[in-house]
């Protein structure tokens, strides 16, 4: 064992010494049980390629971007080695090469099969299982989907089998905004769902295309929501699952920008098509899924597997009937017909971290207001019985209410100060609770269940 573990370290060392490139996984390295001389072949070969005018150009993005990655693409349970380089000569028409080197029976490497790309650069490489083979040993064969980097915005996505002696393309290079793969049609194999904004013709679509003989095939095609100028730039496209009569349905959860506020087009596979199961047809819009407030993400808010789309409204403070500061959220789960059920309902301080569950009373009866007191490592959130505009002579509201987020050294003594109490301790930083008896309304909870309700964003 231990002299294994000498070896791999060795290789490590050798691997390291291939332009910087890693293994992505202490697992990956432990599943390759060669010689240091197998992998010096290696490095012969790729040294020749580097010294016939070619540098490294590993994937830019992604969860692949090594310059040599390690990959059994045709299924027999070895490992292919898959470079990526770019040739330093101009006069190349297709200056990326993607270099596949399969293993021998004698455990050296040797070529087997380039693919070629005209762009700058790589923007990022999946290897996936797109036609449902398996190789000699049983093993799922592995797809390359390439998406070349034509410039900043604009790529091209371009699928790939290597399990023979030639390189087949499962899917010309197309143009596409964002994609994702995922099995939306239950076949345990996943498709390609190419999201499309075309904004000179004004086509935002999303395109679905699934393995039919030999080839990635466009099966069916869904609309996004007409009004949008944009895929939401820090909300990437979402492969889960909706929750349809205790049925776990595929779905792709795409948010995009509107002038306004931001807006998700959900799609899903249903009667044999891809549709946009949140898209009323009357307006050709997500409407029900709108939303003016950008900054709070689509999540899993109630631990159930399924993902909550958020419904933000503003909250009412004691003096205003609604501020842009505090958001009420209604977590809402789509079924396959679009239709929306609330599962939670939410106050959510993202500036501060944590939420509070609403209880069913307080809904449309609470306004809040922040008590911060700067520099003392106190942030607090103070919550009042809301009866509507204040009436005239009607005096200042009382919070029934406060919850705070303490840090700071003397952390501990403030939580302990008289009517506190600790809802929940992290490292560095204390959330604590008051209750104050003459705000004149019951609220209905007590310390243990405001602990229940209270979580961490
Ligand atoms: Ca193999
Ligand atoms: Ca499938
Ligand atoms: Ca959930």
């Amino acid at each position: 064992m231990k002299r294994n573990w000498v070896r791999l370290a060795a290789l490590a060392a050798a691997l390291s010494c291939l332009g910087g490139c890693a293994f992505s996984s202490p697992e990956e390295l432990y599943a390759v049980p060669r010689a240091a001389e197998d992998y010096k072949n290696l490095q012969d070969q790729i040294d020749r390629v580097r010294s016939a005018g070619a540098e490294y150009a590993g994937p830019l993005f992604g969860t692949n971007t090594q310059p040599i990655q390690l990959m059994d693409l045709d299924g027999d349970g070895v490992q292919e080695a898959i470079a990526f380089f770019r040739a330093t000569s101009l006069e190349d028409p297709d200056p990326l090469k993607i270099c596949i080197y399969r293993q021998t029976d004698d455990g050296n490497y040797e070529a087997w099969n380039t693919i070629e790309g005209d762009a700058p650069a790589i923007n990022s490489i999946s290897y996936e299982d797109l036609d449902g083979k398996t190789g000699p040993s049983g093993y799922m064969d592995k797809e390359l989907v390439v998406s070349w980097r034509l410039s900043d915005k604009i790529y091209r996505l371009e699928a790939f089998s290597v399990t023979g002696e030639e390189v087949d393309t499962l899917l010309p290079a197309s143009s596409y905004t964002d994609y994702v793969l995922w099995d939306m049609d239950k076949d345990n194999q996943k498709e390609i769902v190419m999201i499309t904004l075309n904004t000179v013709d004004s086509v935002y679509q999303a395109d679905y295309y699934d393995f039919q003989s030999g080839q990635m095939v466009l099966r069916s095609s869904a609309p996004l929501s007409g009004k949008i100028t944009g895929l939401a730039s820090n909300i990437k496209p979402l492969a889960s699952y909706l929750h349809n009569n205790g049925i776990a349905e595929p779905a792709i959860f795409v948010t995009s920008n509107l002038i306004t506020g931001i807006i998700t087009d959900i799609f899903a596979w249903r009667d044999n098509e891809l549709v946009n199961i949140t898209l009323d047809p009357a307006t050709g819009m997500s409407d029900d899924t709108f939303r003016l407030n950008t900054s709070i993400s689509i999540q899993d808010i109630n631990g159930d597997g399924y993902p909550e789309v958020p419904r933000p409204t503003a909250l009412p403070t004691p003096d205003t009937i609604s501020s842009l500061d505090f958001w009420q959220v209604q977590w809402v789960q789509y079924d396959l017909q679009g239709s929306g059920t609330v599962v939670s309902t939410t106050y959510y301080n993202g500036e501060d971290g944590w939420y509070l569950e609403m209880p069913e009373r307080w809904q449309g009866q609470v306004a809040l207001s922040r008590l911060d007191n700067a520099g003392s490592g106190e942030r607090g959130v103070l919550f009042y019985p809301y009866v509507g505009e204040q009436t005239e002579g009607g005096g200042a509201a009382k919070p029934f209410l406060s919850i705070y987020k303490l840090t700071g050294p003397n952390r501990m003594a403030r939580a302990n100060a008289q009517g506190r109490f600790i809802l929940l301790e992290e490292d560095d930083v204390i959330y604590a609770a008051e209750f104050h008896l003459d705000s004149g309304w019951d609220c209905g909870v007590d310390q243990m269940s405001l602990g229940n309700l209270f979580h961490l964003i």
